[in-house]
């Protein structure tokens, strides 16, 4: 947990207990995103995964632990490293891989890739390549919640790198005039693309530091730590759903890999890279949840479903058609089409 005068971490009091059921969904989600990912990763060597691919590889906390705390029918915007998130809502994997590998029984067709996910029915309002782009998009889906009094809550995620984007600043201002029910998350992996934040960014802690100026409380939390990301996220989404307002929440953590699948990331320096898989919240959740008291063979029969369901996706991924040249105009307007123009 990070600690200091000024940033103080909601949802860790001591008092506060989770539930055996939450967290196996946590571990699980988080062991699925990373078994996906790690196949996403060798399908692209085989030049299988069309366009590039960002992965999450050890931030899946910040992922499994938000999305535990929301209901099913809450918005979700996140960045184009944002396989974790999809998992973490629900989105089958089948389609999800053939989604990456380009294919017609993808998510989208076959026409978003890694980086342009939507899921609708799960509430994934997007995956967004333009840095600070979804932060604006969000408010709008909050303040049309907000309208419509449905008390559904928008969870919006960026990346460290995002702050330093006007959109940032737009979004976090208005979304507190307008009490928008809406959740900021700064995934905070201490990079933006090949740049260190801390070398670009006036402030220690890019999201945290700067919520004052927006009359927000700084919450500084452990993105690798699911539990902690969990009761903080409950706290914001209770909030927000009472009609508290946004929240804005840094979550720190680490990417494994480099910035994209064509980054070796030799910039970063190997005994900081090193210092952080020690701190891979995989293993020390589960060695979190052994000590607890639950028993080894659950995680791993967990585990072993999750390896069978990866393959399933993978079968079926590579075995799906080309999208057909006729699909070039489908979905892309709301009526699904384009005959409305014409
Ligand atoms: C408006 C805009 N400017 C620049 C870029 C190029 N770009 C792609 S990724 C990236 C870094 C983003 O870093 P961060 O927000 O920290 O996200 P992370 O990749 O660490 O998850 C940049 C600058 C972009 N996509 N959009």
């Amino acid at each position: 947990m990070f600690t200091d005068a000024t940033h103080t971490p909601a949802g860790t009091d001591d008092d506060e207990a989770i539930s055996t059921e939450i967290a196996l969904a946590m571990y699980r989600t988080m062991s699925t995103a990373r078994k996906f990912e790690k196949r996403a990763y060798d399908l692209f060597l085989q030049n299988l995964v069309k366009g590039t691919t960002h992965l999450g590889i050890g931030q899946e906390a910040v992922a499994a632990g938000v999305a535990a705390a929301m209901r099913k029918d809450d918005y979700s915007f996140i960045t184009y490293r944002g396989h974790n998130h999809l998992i973490a809502r629900g989105t089958p994997l089948p389609p999800l891989m053939a989604e990456l590998l380009g294919r017609d029984n993808g998510l989208m067709h076959g026409k978003g890739g890694s980086m342009h996910l939507i899921d609708v029915e799960r509430g994934i309002l997007g995956s967004y390549a333009i840095i600070g782009a979804q932060l604006v998009i969000a408010n709008g889906a909050a303040w049309s919640a907000q309208y419509r009094g449905s008390g559904q809550v928008t969870v919006c995620f960026f990346g460290d790198g995002a702050t330093n984007i006007g959109a940032f600043h737009e979004a976090l201002n208005f979304a507190v005039i307008w009490k928008l029910p809406v959740v900021f998350v700064c995934e905070n992996n201490l990079y933006m693309e090949y740049t260190r934040i801390d070398g670009v960014t006036a402030v220690a802690h890019p999201a945290a530091d700067r919520a004052s100026a927006y009359n927000l409380p700084s919450i500084l939390i452990d993105g690798n730590d699911p539990d902690e990301v969990y009761l903080t996220a409950k706290r914001a989404v209770d909030q927000a759903r009472a009609g508290g307002g946004p929240s804005l929440i840094e979550a720190v953590t680490y990417r494994h890999g480099g910035h994209s699948r064509a980054d070796p990331a030799k910039y970063r320096d190997p005994e900081e890279v090193r210092d952080w898989l020690t701190r891979d919240p995989l293993p020390a959740y589960r060695s979190r949840l052994v000590a607890s008291g639950v028993r080894e063979a659950v995680l791993d029969a967990i585990d072993a479903e999750i390896i069978t369901q990866v393959d399933e996706a993978t079968e079926q991924a590579k075995a799906g058609a080309w999208p057909r040249p006729e699909r070039l105009h489908t979905n892309v307007w709301s009526d699904g089409g384009a005959t409305w123009r014409n």
